[in-house]
């Protein structure tokens, strides 16, 4: 028997990125492991991906291409040859090429975070025939641009550094279930004596291994940062020499922070004053001890009207303490900006037809933009949509919209999958992709500092073709014939980095794909010396982009929404703040179908407090119907003070097929979109709660 060990890459959205270890025997993945030597995996994979040969060889994947037979959305396919499925894509899409190219849409988010099967081949097809852009709002555009109005480039710590932290706030995210290798090093930072703060509205997996925990209201992380720098302005636990020459608009800052006072903070946030002053003082006071001080600053914080703003205002805070001094210090949202991708040479957006209209779909509005019509405002009606590395039937907000504009009889819908998904029900033609064991990648990350390689072990099975493979034939279906549609997946992933950037000058393909990884160019501690990506190259206090914008140019609070405080007349219906957040075994959507995770969940769970749940008579384990004007869903009630007073949560995002009413929490969101970046607000929602009959 022959055995070998194949370097690859863990493809999921997830900040960790792991390297992996595929052990190959007879042609077959029989073991997926960390590999050891890499820094951050260190040999340690989450237990989803452990079991990831349990998902590639699932009876349920997709082998061979398909068409529907039955309605929309009923799931009844045939089987056809690769043949017939191009040609009916391209008997569909030609026409629509000659006349309205703007009535085709791409649908794809980060099914693989690769940079190969993402967005190479596929926006090279979606450029060349001049089709509608989609704008990949739905993860974290709302807190990109809210950092980079403040740091201007979307970097900050570096996970490697952070056991030397000696004060860590885990703001809005739950890493031992989502970024499981950066809770490694916050619990070194513990041993070494470091204090962990969790502010979240909900007693996460995470905040209850912190030393303290912060449940303020979904939605006013903005008002506690402002409350924060009140307090260090006041007692003046400040860095006054960086913030003399590494920032901008000090003197502005302090007249917006004198407005907020720990008792407005407090009454924003539905916490104590002491608890604003305290956290200030932890805060400042490890910054006037010559300490560092990080924030992982995280996606909770952003899914809601004010999301943009709220990153924006923590941004400020490390700047304030001279954090950033530190290579432990400063803050982290993400990393992705360190990775000088070379996106124009992946994509070739000169593909794009001179002379002809263009126009932006944002992804996390789809459910109304695929319910409207031809208009002069929007341009032709969405006629094709072709949907790859995102489930957005299960994902997408307001999901009675999104089935309703799948459910059109004139769209045609083809979808790149591994599995028969909610949304795949919806497809005319159905294609089998190939997942991260059968194709070749090469991926950046948005949690550490590696470029990463991942070599197939396994060939394709059944009839499963990589993504690009699968575009290269639908641009040779509808009669494109460029030289660019036949580079090879290798060809591609040799042009990823930009090696004339610093960052990526010793990038080089055939020698990454052999050592698995390697580490950007990037000094330790970032902005210890200023040197911020802003237009004035300073920490921006104050914002003329912002102003340009037409945005507040200084931190400010904006409010939900959806909350009791900012929509009495809503909140009389529906009086609970529903919140989603990702499920531990699950990844998004990904993984719900694999039994053994599944299991793990059990089935949908509502958390509610103990005293809203005895105001409607609900017991732990009853079913509940969770609803508002938008929809409903059903969940299993978890009576808990893990949910704070006026708080539920629904931990997500599962297959509509896979729980019992065929609906998922993704009902009764919204399509309501945040300060900045065109986000979704998930987290912004008003919800009313009770037993079912
Ligand atoms: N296991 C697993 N890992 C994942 C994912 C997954 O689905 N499962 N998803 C991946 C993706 S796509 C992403 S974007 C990341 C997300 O990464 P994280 O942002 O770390 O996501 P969560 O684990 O949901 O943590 C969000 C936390 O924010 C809290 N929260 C909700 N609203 C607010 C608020 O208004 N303010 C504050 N302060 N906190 C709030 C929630 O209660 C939750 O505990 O994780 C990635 N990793
Ligand atoms: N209620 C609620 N909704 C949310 C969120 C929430 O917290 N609460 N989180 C939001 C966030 S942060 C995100 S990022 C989005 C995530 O939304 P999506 O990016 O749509 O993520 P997934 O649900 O994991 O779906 C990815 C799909 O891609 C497929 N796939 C994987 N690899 C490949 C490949 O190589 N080729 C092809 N063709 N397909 C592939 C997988 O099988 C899977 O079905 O969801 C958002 N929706
Ligand atoms: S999902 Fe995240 S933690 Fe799990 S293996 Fe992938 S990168 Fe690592
Ligand atoms: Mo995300």
């Amino acid at each position: 028997m022959s055995s070998t060990i194949v370097k690859a890459v863990c493809p999921h959205d997830c900040p960790d990125t792991c390297a992996l270890h595929v052990t190959v025997e007879d042609g077959v993945a029989t073991a997926v492991k960390g590999d050891p030597d890499h820094p951050t995996t260190a040999g340690v994979l989450c237990t989803k991906v452990s079991r990831y040969t349990e998902r590639t060889y699932h009876a349920d994947r997709l082998l061979y291409p398909q068409k529907r037979v039955g309605k929309k959305g009923e799931g009844k396919f045939v089987r056809i040859s690769w043949e017939e499925a191009m040609s009916s894509i391209a008997e569909k899409l030609k026409p629509l090429a000659a006349d309205r190219p703007l009535s085709i849409l791409p649908y794809s988010y980060a099914g693989t975070m690769g940079l190969v099967q993402g967005e190479s081949m596929a926006m090279r097809f979606f450029h060349k025939i001049g089709a509608s852009f989609l704008d990949r709002t739905i993860c974290a555009t709302a807190g990109g641009v809210g950092y980079k109005y403040t740091v201007g480039t979307r970097m900050g710590t570096d996970v490697e550094q952070v056991q030397h932290a000696r004060l860590i706030l885990i703001w809005g995210g739950n890493p031992i279930a989502s970024n499981l290798h950066f809770w490694t090093r916050v619990q070194a930072a513990k041993r070494n004596g470091a204090r962990l703060i969790a502010i979240d509205p909900y007693r996460s997996l995470t905040a209850e291994k912190c030393h303290q925990h912060i449940a303020l209201l979904p939605g006013t992380d903005a008002a506690l940062a402002l409350g924060m720098m009140h307090v260090l302005i006041r007692d003046d636990l400040l860095d006054h020499d960086y913030i003399a020459e590494h920032t901008l608009g000090f003197d502005l800052l302090c007249e917006r922070a004198a407005d907020w006072p720990p008792e407005r903070v407090a009454s924003v946030c539905g916490i104590t004053a002491e608890e604003v002053i305290q956290l200030a003082r932890d805060y400042g006071e490890c910054g006037k001890r010559g300490e560092a001080s990080m924030i992982r600053m995280n996606y909770g914080v952003q899914r809601v009207h004010g999301g943009g703003m709220a990153v924006r205002n923590i941004a400020c805070l490390p700047a304030l303490t001279g954090a950033w001094r530190h290579a432990a210090g400063g803050t982290q949202l993400t990393t992705s900006d360190a990775f000088p991708k070379n996106t124009a040479g992946l994509q070739k957006p000169d593909l794009f037809p001179p002379g002809l209209p263009r126009r932006t779909i944002n992804m996390s509005t789809i459910g109304d933009d695929l319910l409207r019509e031809s208009s002069p405002d929007f341009g032709p009606r969405v006629e094709a949509l072709i949907v790859y590395n995102s489930n957005p039937v299960a994902v997408a907000p307001e999901s009675g919209k999104v089935m309703q504009g799948f459910a059109r009889e004139d769209l045609f819908t083809v979808v790149l999958e591994h599995f028969q998904t909610d949304t795949a029900d919806y497809a005319d033609i159905l294609l089998p992709a190939t997942t991260q064991l059968e194709h070749t990648d090469i991926h950046s990350t948005y949690g550490h500092l590696y470029m990463m390689a991942n070599n197939p072990a396994i060939a394709p099975l059944g009839e499963a073709k990589p993504n690009t493979e699968i575009f290269r034939l639908i641009a040779r279906a509808v009669g494109f014939d460029d030289a660019c549609f036949s580079e090879t997946d290798d060809e591609l992933a040799a042009q990823a980095f930009n090696t004339q950037h610093v960052h990526a000058v010793h990038f080089d393909w055939s020698s990454l794909k052999k050592t698995g990884w390697a580490k950007l160019n990037v000094a330790e501690a970032p902005f210890a010396q200023g040197g911020f990506g802003t237009p004035s190259g300073k920490c921006e206090f104050y914002s003329a982009s912002m102003a340009a914008a037409g945005l507040d140019p200084l931190p400010a609070y904006i409010a939900p929404y959806e909350s009791v405080a900012s929509n009495a007349e809503l909140a009389e219906r529906y009086p609970l703040a529903m919140i989603s957040p990702p499920a531990r075994n699950f990844l998004n959507s990904t993984f719900v179908n694999v039994q053994s995770l599944r299991d793990t969940e059990g089935e949908p769970h509502l958390d509610i407090h103990p005293q809203d749940a005895a105001e409607r008579g609900i017991a732990n384990g009853d079913k509940l119907r969770v609803f508002n004007d938008r929809g409903s869903f059903e969940a299993i009630a978890r009576v808990t003070d893990k949910a704070r007073l006026g708080l539920v949560v629904g931990l997500s995002i599962w297959w509509k097929k896979l729980a019992g009413d065929n609906k998922n929490a993704n009902e009764v969101t919204s399509q309501r979109l945040t300060d900045m970046g065109g986000g979704p607000t998930f987290y912004d929602t008003l919800v009313q709660v009770e037993k079912c009959a």
